[in-house]
């Protein structure tokens, strides 16, 4: 019964009103009442907001009805349009046919399958492009995350944020990962200037102003968080349910955390110095270069003036290699200056709002 009820509500379109319960002073056109009758999940949802949830996925094929299932309920639950939005990314193993089935009984359903294994990044961006609603919901497959922390994330959403990233506060992880994790987010939040405990939860909450403003690719996904809060986004966190994984197996081994370090260097470069190389490089081969051409000199004074000779002196070495390499670094921040300057877009600065 409960199940059909839910099924009722989501096969509809947007509904403000509910349709039990509505007893005799229960018109929606008494504003009082409709205030006391709407039923406490409505009011997350504002009128015209609509839903899109997008879930990248790899080899998940026990997961994902369960996890529609979840979906279904908890969405139909809060009365507006969704659409669900499945990347496949090059699975091996029957997580296409599930999402086909799943679509047979739920058209929101959707999913994009690429042909091959791009990564994590590369289906959320496809996703996020993909993605009609003005709050676009991201997920894991593989049921660690649960679809019964979406409300809050949204009510948290709507209460003035731009993201809300979901924090596994307990976590359901073998020891290792966690404390690596640990470290990880520390460093994060010293580096980017925001404060949150767990950047890399699978389970968050965007506007869409975000999602369509980002740019991930690599394995950026990791730090979302961060890239949203300096491209100057109000970002926040909320404590959510972690589970310990039910199906499959873990898609990330030892290398996520040399390429996660390598990206974060990315991500803070980008935003100090993706505008204005020189300068990064510039700076660098001025101070290389002055220091070489200073203990040059100082040398060639010791050669005129105390008659000391160059040529047993390795440090005359080290000023010269100082000099060229500054040389060197002040190119590739010109170079770096004209790339930057012929990809330079007006489109690439977000502006809030105009009045
Ligand atoms: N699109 C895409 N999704 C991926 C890829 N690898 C993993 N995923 C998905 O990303 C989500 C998280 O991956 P997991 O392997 O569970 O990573 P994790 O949660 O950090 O690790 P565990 O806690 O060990 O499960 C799951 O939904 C995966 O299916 C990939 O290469 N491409
Ligand atoms: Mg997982």
């Amino acid at each position: 019964m409960e199940q059909q009820r839910k099924r009722n509500v989501h096969n509809n379109k947007w509904k403000r009103y509910p349709r039990k319960n509505t007893g005799k002073d229960a018109s929606p056109k008494d504003p009082e009442t409709r205030v006391r009758e709407l039923p406490e999940s409505s009011k997350i949802i504002r009128q015209n907001q609509s839903i899109s949830v997008i879930i990248p996925l790899f080899n998940e094929e026990e997961s994902l009805t369960e996890l529609s299932q979840k979906l279904e309920d908890t969405l139909g639950d809060l009365g507006c349009e969704y659409e669900v939005v499945f990347i496949d990314d090059g699975s091996t193993d029957r997580s296409f046919d599930k999402i086909r089935e799943i679509n047979k009984r739920n058209p929101k359903f959707h999913c994009i399958k690429f042909r091959k294994n791009y990564g994590k990044s590369a289906a959320l961006a496809k996703g996020f492009r993909a993605a009609k609603g003005n709050i676009v919901i991201t997920m894991d497959a593989d049921l660690q995350d649960d679809p019964s922390e979406i409300p809050e994330l949204i009510k948290v959403l709507n209460s003035g944020y731009d993201l809300v990233s979901g924090w596994k506060k307990v976590r359901y992880d073998p020891f290792i990962k966690k404390h690596t994790s640990k470290f990880f987010n520390f460093v994060t939040s010293k580096l980017s200037g925001i404060r949150l405990h767990d950047f890399n939860c699978g389970l968050k909450a965007y506007k869409r102003d975000v999602i369509k403003s980002l740019k991930i690719y690599g394995e950026m996904h990791r730090y979302i968080p961060a890239l949203a809060h300096l491209s100057g986004f109000r970002v926040t966190e909320k404590p959510v349910k972690h589970h310990a994984r039910k199906y499959g197996k873990t898609k990330f081994g030892a290398n996520r955390f040399i390429n996660g370090f390598l990206d974060l260097i990315t991500v803070v470069f980008i935003d100090r110095y993706v505008k204005r190389p020189l300068h990064f490089f510039g700076a660098i081969g001025l101070i290389s270069s002055m220091t070489g051409f200073l203990i040059t000199l100082y040398l060639v004074f010791l050669k005129f003036f105390e008659d000391k000779p160059l040529s047993d002196r390795p440090l005359f070495i080290v000023g010269i290699f100082m000099i060229i390499l500054g040389v060197q670094f002040f190119s590739l921040g010109l170079i770096a200056e004209i790339i930057t300057k012929s990809n330079y877009s007006e489109q690439d600065i977000l502006i809030e709002t105009t009045i």
